[in-house]
């Protein structure tokens, strides 16, 4: 149909095309066969916390029918799939006993994809913190990077080399930001004292996870951030100031401890002194070499000096922007922009996309079984375009994982959110494709080709 067209817009041969999910979000059935209460538990069970109450007690049911997700990702032509373990399915208390019918659960799932094809990316942390280590503090008790690093430990002896891409954690910034400073994430604290120590502590287990990977793991591990470029409203001193405090607090706190071994100068004017002095011997810890970064990106911010927010830093809504169900901007450009200051800043690091995709109101479930999503076709095929654009730059991008395989629950959203390309019916667990996840089957089967074709999928 669109041979040279197609040719011309080719991936680099051997890049990972794939989806992401996270436990919490798609098992369901989380106290089943013996696992723990985690903190996503607690908080949704919390009068309050969540949009109509939603919880994940059922979710997508994944945790029986995983077999039925698998051959759905075959059938689609996945060739990845990324996916996080609940930690405490593995070890009910946090540390200590392990659950063997937990680990036998992600065993079978690992085996499974593998019989299909499918390589396993495996992140350890995706924000459901077993609630008997919240009750010794969490995040915030310094042991965390013990009990992150035992936790890997059991998984890497049980897993690695069956999987070979290891995840510590996704998005510290979502962790502590949602989880400590404003409280919309378990377990829903708000204090500016608490949110810098918890964000230490994630960077002080990340590091731990990846020195106990380097004594257990004879694979690839890497580290999970959320980017969101930020673009100053104006040539303003005031505006300009504002968007490196905005730019360091999201995209740089995680990355510059990790690789660069610092936490960036904007940090203490940020949090003034709710900011200690950190040892110094922690960034022997946190500082390790990764053998990969994942980046999450959704959208990016247009920021002005605004004294109203906590970092005297705000939004500033685009009159012609395109706007997702979430209320999230659609700029793939800003996907290009920071894989190339990625590039810049830490060196050209292999690079997965981890996350990329869009909220959007579908239509029911056509006769025929058909589900029509144009929007979340354009949104995809905009930011793969931008990623072979950064490609084109010199990024070492290395694979993509579509945000999400399935609709599920968007954490203190509920199910008010369908991010799938899968639609999920709630009532029957009914899975159908969206013409979205056709579009991007045909993508896969040619390799980055079909994003030339014409519309309509
Ligand atoms: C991811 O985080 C999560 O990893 C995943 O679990 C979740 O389901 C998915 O996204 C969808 O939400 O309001 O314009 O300032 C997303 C990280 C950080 C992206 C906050 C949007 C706010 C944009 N998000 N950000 S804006």
């Amino acid at each position: 149909m669109s041979q040279p067209l197609a040719a011309a817009k080719q991936f680099p041969e051997g890049f990972l095309w794939g989806s992401a999910t996270a436990a919490h979000q798609i098992e369901g059935y989380p106290l089943a066969d013996g696992a723990g209460p985690s903190i996503w538990t607690r908080f949704a069970h919390t009068p309050g916390m969540t949009l109509n109450g939603d919880t994940g007690d059922v979710a997508c049911d994944h945790y029986h029918r995983w077999k039925e997700d698998v051959a759905l990702m075959k059938e689609l032509g996945m060739q990845a799939y990324r996916f996080s373990v609940s930690w405490s399915r593995i070890l009910p208390e946090g540390t200590g006993r392990v659950n063997q019918k937990g680990l036998d659960f992600y065993s079978r799932l690992v085996d499974e994809l593998l019989k299909n094809g499918i390589e396993p990316l495996l992140t350890l942390y995706h924000w459901d913190l077993p609630a008997a280590l919240d009750d010794r503090g969490g995040w915030l008790n310094r042991d965390c990077a013990e009990w992150f690093a035992d936790y890997g430990r059991t998984l890497y002896r049980a897993l690695d080399g069956r999987v070979k891409k290891w995840v510590t954690l996704n998005e510290p910034w979502v962790i502590t930001d949602g989880g400590y400073l404003h409280g919309a994430l378990a377990p829903g604290h708000r204090s500016r004292f608490e949110a810098p120590i918890a964000s230490h502590n994630l960077m002080r287990a990340h590091g731990a996870a990846v020195q106990a990977y380097r004594a257990e793991g004879k694979h690839e591990i890497g580290l999970v951030v959320n980017i969101e470029p930020k673009y100053a409203a104006s040539d303003s001193p005031e505006d300009q100031a504002a968007v490196r405090r905005a730019d360091a607090y999201m995209n740089r706190q995680y990355l510059d401890p990790a690789i660069l071994g610092r936490y960036p100068d904007e940090m203490k004017e940020i949090f003034g002194e709710a900011w200690p002095d950190w040892p110094a011997a922690d960034f022997d810890l946190i500082r390790q070499k990764l053998d990969f970064i994942g980046i999450n990106y959704y959208t990016r911010n247009v920021t002005q000096a605004n004294d109203s927010y906590p970092l005297r830093a705000g939004p500033v809504k685009q009159p012609l922007g395109t706007y997702t169900e979430t209320g999230w901007e659609v700029f793939p450009q800003g996907l290009t922009d920071l894989l190339v200051w990625a590039k810049g800043r830490y060196g050209n690091i292999p690079t997965y996309i981890t996350e990329n995709g869009a909220a959007f109101f579908d239509p029911p479930v056509a006769e025929g079984g058909r589900v029509r999503d144009p929007l979340r076709i354009d949104y995809l095929r905009k930011h793969l375009s931008a990623i072979r654009d950064a490609i084109d730059a010199g990024c070492d991008i290395r694979g993509y994982m579509v945000w999400s395989l399935l609709d599920n629950l968007e954490w203190s959203l509920g199910y008010s959110k369908r991010f799938g390309i899968v639609h999920v019916n709630y009532g029957t667990q009914e899975r159908t494709p969206k013409d979205s996840a056709r579009f991007y089957s045909k993508v896969i089967a040619s390799n980055g080709g079909a994003l030339a074709d014409p519309l309509p999928y």
